[in-house]
């Protein structure tokens, strides 16, 4: 029973750890209430029966906005985008129209900063009692203080993936790395497996982190300087990376790529997506030895959401344990929901690569956040390296 549950204590000491150096700023002084009453305002007309949500792709298990339509005869909208950076760019612009949306951690700090997200009524998702509470105290710390806007739709972790056998055969006489991170950054590797496809996300925000923590800086670091030596160390292996893309589950599937920098969840689809086709290539999600990268993402809705109480309605309902559940069954991405642990089946909760064993989680590295300055430099560094530049 106990060991169950240390992957959870484990990531919010290691969340922990990693940040939380940041006092949040006082709370404003509320403004006295005016003397002179105000007219009654207006009846809120009741909301239409729609719901407009924004989120990552092959993240949310097949039927449950179908299960959540029928329940509530709610229509939901779902549209899916690729990088936070999209997500940011629209949220920025304003007037998203969605209701819902689901930012990284990195992200949600700066846009919660930023007035782009509501408070979430509370008494409106009484589910949110089902969340691990160490977690949700590590995200108040970290990020959003008292976790007024933000609910965990799943983490999980930057890592490199690969196809075993091709892997293998691609490196010919040269073991494989102690450190995984090598097969994807040292030209020694890369020059070799090129032949059957390197694949990396397709994000500043994604790669120059990782790039950073593999030449042994801050992955979190707001330094230029340090982005010019990440860029220097990217450049040398430039020629070799054949796929940019944050949806390559299909490319590792079906063999376009034997060797990726994924996301830990999207490379366990693609294992299980191999074998359904009935490949018999073993696809792994790894767990370097210098650790990898947590992410954390997170349901918010917008400031000028139209659907405030549908969304909630939502939450409510993904917060029940079968539906959070079910997202870490099929989606192969743990859950911050405690109450879903015991849904989970055994060879997803005794997946390494999903619910992380307790000494490896030590070595993971925390999200933090990026300054707006730090993250237009990181942007200009990554398209000139894709560039080739
Ligand atoms: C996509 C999952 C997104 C993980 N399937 C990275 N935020």
């Amino acid at each position: 029973m106990m060991k169950k549950y240390l992957w959870s204590f484990a990531l919010s000491a290691v969340v922990l750890a990693g940040c939380g150096q940041k006092e949040p700023p006082p709370a404003p002084v509320a403004a006295p209430a005016p003397v002179v009453s105000a007219p009654a305002p207006a009846p809120v007309p009741a909301e239409e029966k729609v719901l407009n949500i924004y989120n990552w792709p092959d993240y949310v298990p097949e039927g449950m906005i179908a299960a959540f339509e029928k329940e509530s005869g709610i229509k939901v909208n779902y549209d899916t985008f690729e990088t936070n950076e999209a997500l940011h760019a629209k949220l920025v612009a304003g007037n998203t129209g969605y209701d819902i949306v689901v930012p990284g951690s990195v992200f949600a700090k700066p846009q919660i900063e930023g007035g782009m997200f509501q408070p979430l009524d509370k008494a409106k998702i009484k589910n949110l009692a089902n969340l691990d509470a160490p977690i949700m105290a590590t995200l108040a710390k970290n990020t959003d203080p008292d976790n007024k806007h933000l609910v965990p739709w799943a983490w999980g972790f930057t890592t490199v993936g690969i196809n075993k056998a091709k892997v293998t055969k691609a490196l010919g006489k040269l073991p494989m790395p102690e450190n995984a991170w090598d097969l994807v950054f040292k030209p020694e590797y890369t020059s070799k497996l090129k032949s059957c496809g390197i694949a990396y996300l397709d994000s500043p925000t994604e790669i120059i982190p990782v790039a950073l923590h593999y030449i042994g800086k801050d992955a979190y670091s707001n330094d230029p300087a340090d982005y010019k030596l990440a860029a220097d160390m990217l450049a040398k292996v430039r020629k070799d990376v054949r796929i940019f893309s944050s949806t390559m589950i299909d490319d590792i599937a079906g063999g376009k790529a034997c060797v990726a920098i994924g996301w830990s969840g999207d490379i366990n689809q693609a294992a299980a997506r191999a074998t359904e086709n009935k490949s018999k290539d073993v696809i792994e999600s790894l767990l370097p030895s210098t650790g990898a990268l947590i992410f954390f993402d997170t349901m918010a809705i917008t400031k000028d959401a139209k659907h405030p109480n549908n969304a909630a309605a939502f939450i409510d309902f993904y917060l029940r344990p079968e539906n959070a559940a079910a997202m870490a069954n099929d989606m192969g991405y743990p859950t911050a929901n405690k109450a879903a642990m015991d849904k989970i089946k055994p060879e997803i909760a005794g997946n390494k690569s999903i619910f992380v064993e307790a000494d490896y989680m030590a070595k993971m590295i925390a999200p933090s956040s990026f300054s707006n300055e730090a993250r237009e430099a990181m942007s200009t560094v990554y398209n000139g390296f894709k560039k080739g530049k």
